[in-house]
């Protein structure tokens, strides 16, 4: 998708506060720090649409970025974020819960993973979360920059075993650093962007 227009329309809370445009949807998941923003950032063409840190914990909202009037990319807190309290954790938890499991626009979650680490307790967590809801899942490999090419196979290898990935959910290098997986990844996004019953 060649991507000229986007508006961050809304940082809800809340389900009063999703947008209502009935747009499809493809949310984030990921664990702090891992780079959900850069990547939204990285296929948006924009250097900061959404905010990124070297620092974890900087997205603390849901935040729906509306793309060219035909879906939105929705920012989402990433988890294992150590330094929030019980009770913070508590209500981001609910948060994120109430929207991955109760939205019907969600067409998809888009799951980041460091393509330089077998993927954490938490990764595999969420993705088996994932499973369970019956939310299909495309994996994103990133920060494929810092290992070289040679080895991007065995990584992403060691990814789909750890996370024990069903046969048909897609699995993409990416680089927010380089743009590499760009297109590739927008080729998938864009062929689910119809509901699967519509077909
Ligand atoms: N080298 C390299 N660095 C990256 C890449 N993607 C993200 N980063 C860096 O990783 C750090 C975290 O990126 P963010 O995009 O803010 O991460 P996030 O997942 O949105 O983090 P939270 O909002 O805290 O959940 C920043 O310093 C980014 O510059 C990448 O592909 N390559
Ligand atoms: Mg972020």
């Amino acid at each position: 998708m060649k991507v000229h227009n986007v508006e961050m329309v809304m940082s809800a809370v809340r389900p009063e506060q999703y947008p209502d445009d009935g747009l499809p949807e493809f949310a984030l998941a990921g664990r702090s720090n891992v780079g959900k923003s850069s990547f939204i950032n990285k296929m948006l063409g924009r250097k900061s649409i959404a905010r990124t840190s070297s620092k974890p914990g900087k997205t603390q909202t849901l935040n729906f970025y509306k793309i060219e009037e035909q879906l939105f990319f929705v920012d989402v807190p990433g988890y294992g974020y150590a330094k929030v309290s019980k009770t913070e954790k508590e209500k981001w938890g609910g948060m994120i819960e109430r929207y991955l499991t109760g939205r019907e626009h969600l067409r998809a979650a888009v799951q980041i993973v460091d393509i330089r680490h077998a993927p954490s307790k938490d990764d595999i967590n969420m993705y088996n979360f994932f499973v369970h809801y019956n939310i299909p899942t495309i994996v994103i490999a990133t920060k494929a920059d810092k290992i070289p090419r040679g080895k991007w196979d065995k990584h992403k290898k060691i990814v789909r075993q750890t996370l024990n990935m069903l046969g048909d959910d897609p699995l993409y290098i990416f680089s927010s650093e380089k743009g590499i997986g760009v297109e590739e990844v927008w080729a998938e996004i864009e062929s689910r962007m119809q509901p699967a019953d519509e077909e």
